[in-house]
C-alpha cells in the first residue's frame, strides 16, 4: 500500500466520518461511532477495496490522528471535524490563557465583526500553537492568524474541549475575545 492509497482512504473515511456516512448507506451513533466490520463491508460494496490491516495502517501513521477506535476496536470515529450532529462526548477542559485560529486573510474583517462562528462544523477549531494555526489557515488561502483569549472566555463560562488528536474545540469566540 503506497502512501498516495493510505492518503485516498484517509481523506474517504473523514467524508464518510465527519460529513456523509449516507453516501455508503452507514450511520453514525449520537457520539460519532460505527461499527468497523460494517464500515469495511460498505466501503466495499462501493468500490473502496479495504480490510482492517489497512484501516489500521491509515487510522495509526494518520498525521493528525483523525481517527480513532474504541477500546476493544470494533467501532471508529473521527475524533474532530464533523458537520454531522454527533456529540463527541469530550469532557470540559481548562483551557491555556491564548489559543490561536488559523483563517484566510479574506475572513478577518468579518471574524473581527462576527467573532469565529462554526460555520458547517459542530465547533470552532483552535489550534494550541501558531505554526498549527498557520497550517489550517493556509488550508483557506493567504493565511492569517488570531490570538483568542480562551483563559478570559473559561472564566465568563464558555466551554473548552480538547479532542482525542490534540484541537481544542468551542462553540464560537465572540469578537470581544480576540486580540486587537
Ligand atoms: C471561517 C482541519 C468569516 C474560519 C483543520 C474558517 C481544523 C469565518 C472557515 C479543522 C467566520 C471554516 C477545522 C466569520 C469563521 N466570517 N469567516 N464570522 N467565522 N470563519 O474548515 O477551523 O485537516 O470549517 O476562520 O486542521 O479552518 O480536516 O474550519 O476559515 O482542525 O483534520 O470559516 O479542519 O482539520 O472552515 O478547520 P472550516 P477550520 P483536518
Amino acid at each position: 500500500m503506497n502512501e498516495k492509497h493510505i492518503k485516498h482512504i484517509s481523506k474517504f473515511l473523514s467524508l464518510i466520518l465527519r460529513h456523509a456516512p449516507e453516501t455508503i448507506g452507514i450511520t453514525l451513533d449520537e457520539n460519532g461511532w460505527t461499527d468497523v466490520d460494517t464500515l469495511l463491508a460498505q466501503m466495499n460494496l462501493k468500490g473502496e477495496a479495504i480490510n482492517r490491516e489497512i484501516l489500521n495502517v491509515v487510522v495509526d501513521t494518520n498525521n493528525k490522528k483523525r481517527f480513532a477506535f474504541n477500546e476493544d476496536g470494533s467501532k471508529i470515529r473521527a475524533s474532530q471535524g464533523h458537520s454531522v450532529d454527533i456529540d463527541p462526548g469530550y469532557v470540559p477542559q481548562q483551557p491555556p490563557e491564548l489559543l490561536y485560529h488559523g483563517t484566510a486573510l479574506k475572513h478577518k474583517d468579518s471574524i473581527l465583526e462576527k467573532g469565529i462562528l462554526k460555520q458547517n462544523r459542530t465547533h470552532v477549531h483552535l489550534s494550541a500553537t501558531t505554526d498549527t494555526a498557520h497550517n489550517v489557515g493556509s488550508r483557506h488561502g493567504k493565511p492569517y492568524i488570531f490570538e483568542v483569549k480562551a483563559g478570559e472566555m473559561h472564566r465568563n463560562g464558555y466551554n473548552f474541549f480538547i479532542s482525542e488528536n490534540g484541537v481544542w474545540l468551542t462553540d464560537e469566540v465572540p469578537a470581544e475575545f480576540l486580540v486587537k
